[in-house]
């Protein structure tokens, strides 16, 4: 008699054992919480893109390009995008920008597409930094149902190797490639009780990048949400974040840990050398004249 097997575990590829035994061993895969850590040689990408090709999924990814940005960024940031970023999968880039008229053409393979939207131009660069949150709260709203997972992302960056599903997760953070030898007391959090993204002396895990982040569609919604409203009541109160979305990131990541974590091969920074544990980097900020891009 021949017992039912259900479908999505019908493998007919072939893939090396897994080993619990042998792997990285010269970094931290899993945090205290139990989320992955993803590195380079924990996963398998074949594997992974076979389990969720059949799921049809789409991902949505926003970038901003407000002020001198657009221009100097947007071209590399999207086609390097089409080379590396979800390869295979549903795709959908949604720009906000101030010169949409600027927008390069970038030709974009079946199933990719994006979307420019237009949006007001700032006087200053930590005003359009703050508002992503709010105009990624907006656009989930309109999102949910068509589209399954979203990451939000730095425009001033460049996609260099491979990054796919096993970047997937509720909800997902990834590490400063700046802080992660540091002790916990030196990372830049803000320090001020007096703001909402305040992380007292001996809190907090890692220190998370605000150029990179993403999840599934309602997590990341609360997240932004959250986000924008300690924002604007910390403005209202005349006070700014230390380093504005990213220290408000940082505190909510605090109190909602993340299901999956990035590690700097997510986001390295070009001025960076790599060091040994990186043996990849995926995606990583470029080097800038904050003098040239920056309003003031
Ligand atoms: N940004 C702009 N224009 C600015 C400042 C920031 O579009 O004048 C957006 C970009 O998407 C940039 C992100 O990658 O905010 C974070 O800013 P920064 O911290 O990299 O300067």
């Amino acid at each position: 008699k021949i017992k039912a097997v259900t479908p999505s575990l019908c493998f007919s590829l072939q893939y090396k054992q897994p080993s619990i035994l042998q792997g990285r061993t010269d970094v931290v895969t899993v945090t205290p919480w139990l989320a992955p850590v993803v590195w380079e040689g924990t996963f398998n990408p074949v594997l992974l893109d076979s389990i969720y090709r059949p799921r049809n999924i789409t991902v949505a990814a926003t970038v901003f390009a407000v002020g001198k940005y657009d221009v100097t960024f947007l071209k590399d940031f999207l086609e390097t995008s089409e080379q590396h970023f979800f390869v295979g999968f549903k795709v959908h880039v949604y720009v906000f920008t101030d010169g949409a008229k600027q927008v390069p053409q970038v030709k974009m393979a079946a199933g990719r597409q994006l979307t420019v939207r237009s949006v007001p131009s700032s006087r200053r660069w930590q005003e359009i930094s703050a508002r992503r949150m709010e105009m990624i709260q907006t656009l989930i709203e309109e999102l949910r149902n068509s589209t399954d997972y979203i990451f939000c992302l730095d425009v001033d960056s460049k996609f260099h190797g491979h990054w796919g599903v096993e970047s997937l997760g509720s909800l997902v953070a990834v590490i400063h490639p700046g802080y992660y030898r540091d002790d916990r007391s030196r990372f830049p959090y803000e320090r001020r009780p007096t703001s909402r993204a305040y992380v007292a002396p001996g809190e907090g895990d890692f220190y998370y990048c605000g150029g990179a982040f993403g999840g599934r569609l309602q997590e990341v919604h609360l997240l932004a949400k959250t986000c924008r409203a300690n924002f604007e009541a910390d403005a209202k109160d005349g006070i700014e974040a230390a380093w504005q979305e990213e220290s408000h990131l940082n505190r909510y990541m605090w109190t909602n840990k993340p299901s999956k974590v990035l590690s700097p091969e997510y986001l390295w920074q070009d001025f960076k050398s790599r060091s040994p544990e990186v043996h990849i980097v995926r995606f990583s900020g470029v080097i800038k004249n904050y003098a040239e891009v920056r309003p003031n």
